[in-house]
């Protein structure tokens, strides 16, 4: 695989923050991220190193390599939500008929991951959350897609601590359970949301990548769907790209609707500094960017992670080209 290099920039070098998702309101680019803690956790597989208690938007002016990054402060905060439990992880923002809705994954009070939604009158909040969680609504790592049609999709979903392994059709499974070996591996899901935006319209779907033979990819394929998924449109086609967790990538895969299946077709970033992984895909005035983090910054604590941003490249036929992550090498 031949690696790109572009330029890369730290976004917001003043604190720690990760998981960005992004959108262009009113010409402006505004960034949802995860506001990381210090934590006296030792790091385990569960998550509970990611002890997020509030989130905060930022704002660019103009171009996302160069412009003035601006903190709006605290935009929600766990303490106002009467549902809550602890661990407040990747949220994303759509914006409808003059309102923002954020969404946002949080263990409740029986430490289950729900989504809750949180409207505000401006992109950058304050947002005041719903009483309760989304009817429905399980797992973490949240990326709102507003189509063509009108409609707007939900996408969600991570395995271990963002719980996935325990639920099958939409439903809590007495045990988890990991697929191995040669078994598909687990899916992302999608969810059509209500006019209203504040609830699921239909049961969530699941997201299956395959191969070029389409057959879903395997659950001991280093390429398969872990967490992080996003969801964006480039020439009339959906690009659903994801975090492969444990082998530290970012891969994107390619389908003709909001529900997929979607093809394979490669990685985006290879590993960086730090165990996670997370992006967004964004098109500003023209240009591609691909937003992440990694946690060169802090020395390496995987829970201490930084925003950063760079262009991304597409060839003729839509392929976008591999960039090389920075951290441990790592060959396909
Ligand atoms: O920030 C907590 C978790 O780490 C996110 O939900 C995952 O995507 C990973 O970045």
């Amino acid at each position: 695989m031949n690696l790109t290099n572009p330029d890369k920039r730290y976004l917001f070098p003043d604190d720690y923050m990760a998981d960005p998702s992004v959108h262009v309101f009113n010409g402006r680019i505004y960034i949802y991220p995860s506001h990381d803690w210090e934590c006296e956790n030792v790091e385990n597989d569960n998550g509970d190193q990611y002890v997020m208690k509030d989130m905060h938007v930022l704002s660019i002016d103009g171009d996302p390599m160069t412009g003035k990054v601006t903190d709006h402060g605290k935009a929600l905060d766990i303490a106002d939500i009467p549902w809550a439990g602890r661990q407040l992880w990747d949220c994303d923002c759509a914006g409808k008929d003059g309102k923002y809705y954020l969404y946002f994954p949080l263990k409740d009070k029986n430490d289950i991951f729900r989504i809750g939604v949180a409207i505000a009158d401006r992109p950058e909040g304050p947002f005041i959350p719903q009483p309760d969680p989304i009817r429905g609504s399980y797992s973490m790592d949240i990326c709102v897609l507003p189509d063509a049609d009108g409609e707007y999709y939900l996408y969600f979903g991570g395995l271990w601590g963002g719980q996935l392994q325990r639920y099958r059709d939409n439903k809590a499974l007495e045990s988890a359970y990991l697929p191995e070996g040669a078994e598909p591996s687990l899916p992302s899901r999608c969810v059509r949301l209500t006019k209203d935006m504040l609830q699921f319209a239909e049961e969530p779907r699941p997201i299956q990548v395959i191969d070029k033979d389409g057959n879903p990819l395997r659950a001991d394929d280093p390429h398969r769907f872990f967490e992080a998924s996003w969801v964006h449109k480039y020439n009339g086609k959906y690009y659903f790209s994801y975090s492969t967790g444990d082998s530290h990538l970012l891969c994107y895969a390619v389908g003709d609707n909001p529900y997929g299946p979607f093809v394979y077709q490669g990685v985006i970033l290879t590993p960086v500094v730090g165990w996670t992984t997370h992006h967004c895909i964004v098109e500003y005035e023209g240009k591609w960017y691909l937003f992440h983090h990694d946690s060169v910054p802090s020395g390496g604590k995987s829970w201490l992670r930084s925003l950063k941003v760079c262009p991304i490249t597409y060839d003729e036929e839509g392929r976008i080209l591999p960039i090389d992550g920075g951290g441990d090498p790592w060959t396909e």
